[in-house]
């Protein structure tokens, strides 16, 4: 066995944390001979701290042979101590007649002091992956802080993951191939409506998906299904995605932390301005993952259908960034 490592989790008590706890301590993110010490936290208001014990003592009832130590906290500066890996799902939730500003401002008080607290006592290696929504521009605020403290941006990452599962996954059921046979899907910018889900390069068995499936599909089906498949969830299930949510951190945190052999992967990072993306925002990009680090796929052809997408998302981008630009100084 390894020595243990570090995960910390925030919004513990929520309900993505409900499955992503257990798929942590079941070694489905680090792997099966990768023993964890879950550190789990939690904002400190008595009744949410209970219902994390109430979750703790599950994650004891299982009796996981790779949990070697569980922690509950209520502080990031306690929290954050040692973690080699930090998954930030907690976030704060839009209010009745918020507005997309005062939800990025709310946020950016989380998030701001979540990335300073990960810079000063956190693993100097720590990856951070921000799950909690909105997911790219909380994970810029959280990359910016923390770099006032020496984090490196790159070691923050947010998840659009799920929207590339969720390409996968549709594409699958219209052409009747398993998944596994899907590569190089990509999901562009940011997790949101605005995001573009592309399947300029991706193969399916083999074979270029876009001769296996109609332009006029991908605009009217698949495009707008992928970016609103979560409200979709929403109005059948009551609830948000949670177990899709928590499959697809682990999914990324894996990739990352294990490599993606060799397979495109995409990872909302720190545009370097490739594809002639503006620098100073988190953009769902194409990655391939080695030796526990990641690289943005370059060189590869956009057309201009896909560059009119990819500018709408980065301009969302752009100005979320703009609503939070005093947080950022
Ligand atoms: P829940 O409301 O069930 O749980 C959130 C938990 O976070 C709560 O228990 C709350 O007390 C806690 N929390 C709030 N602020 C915190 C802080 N400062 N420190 C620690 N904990 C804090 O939400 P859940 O369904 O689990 O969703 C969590 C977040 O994921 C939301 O922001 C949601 O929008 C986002 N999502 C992101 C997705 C993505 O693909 N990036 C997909 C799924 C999900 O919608």
């Amino acid at each position: 066995m390894k020595k243990p490592v570090k995960v910390a989790i925030t919004g513990a008590a929520g309900q993505i944390a409900y499955s992503l706890i257990f798929r942590v301590a079941s070694g489905s993110m680090l792997g099966p001979d990768q023993p964890v010490i879950l550190q789990l936290i939690e904002v400190p208001v008595p009744e949410v701290l209970e219902k994390l014990k109430g979750t703790i003592m599950e994650v004891e009832d299982c009796a996981f042979p790779l949990v070697a130590g569980i922690e509950l906290h209520s502080d990031p500066q306690t929290g954050f101590e040692g973690t080699d890996y930090a998954l930030l799902v907690g976030a704060r939730p839009r209010g009745p007649g918020m507005e997309r500003k005062d939800l990025l401002t709310a946020n950016g008080g989380i998030f701001g002091p979540q990335g300073k607290a990960l810079a000063t006592k956190a693993s100097k290696n720590v990856k951070v992956l921000v799950v909690g929504n909105p997911a790219n521009t909380n994970a810029l605020i959280a990359a910016t802080a923390g770099s006032k403290e020496g984090l490196n941006p790159r070691q923050v990452h947010a998840m659009v993951r799920l929207d590339h599962n969720r390409a996968i996954s549709q594409l699958a059921s219209k052409t009747g191939v398993h998944g596994n046979d899907i590569d190089n899907v990509i999901i562009w910018g940011n997790h949101s409506s605005t995001q573009y889900p592309d399947v300029s390069h991706t193969t399916i068995g083999g074979k270029k998906a876009k001769d296996l499936v109609t332009q006029e599909w991908l605009e009217k089906d698949f495009i707008p299904v992928v970016q609103q498949r979560g409200a979709a969830i929403i109005k059948a299930r009551g609830l948000s995605s949670a177990a899709s949510a928590a499959s697809a951190a682990v999914d990324h945190m894996r990739d990352w932390a294990l490599g993606s052999n060799g397979k495109i992967v995409s990872m909302g990072v720190p545009s370097d301005g490739s594809y002639g993306i503006a620098p100073g925002i988190v953009y769902g990009y194409p990655c391939i993952c080695k030796d526990g680090d990641y690289e943005i796929v370059q060189g590869l052809s956009v057309d201009d259908f896909s560059r009119s997408r990819m500018t709408v998302t980065e301009n969302e981008l752009r100005e979320e960034r703009a609503a939070v630009e005093d947080l950022l100084k």
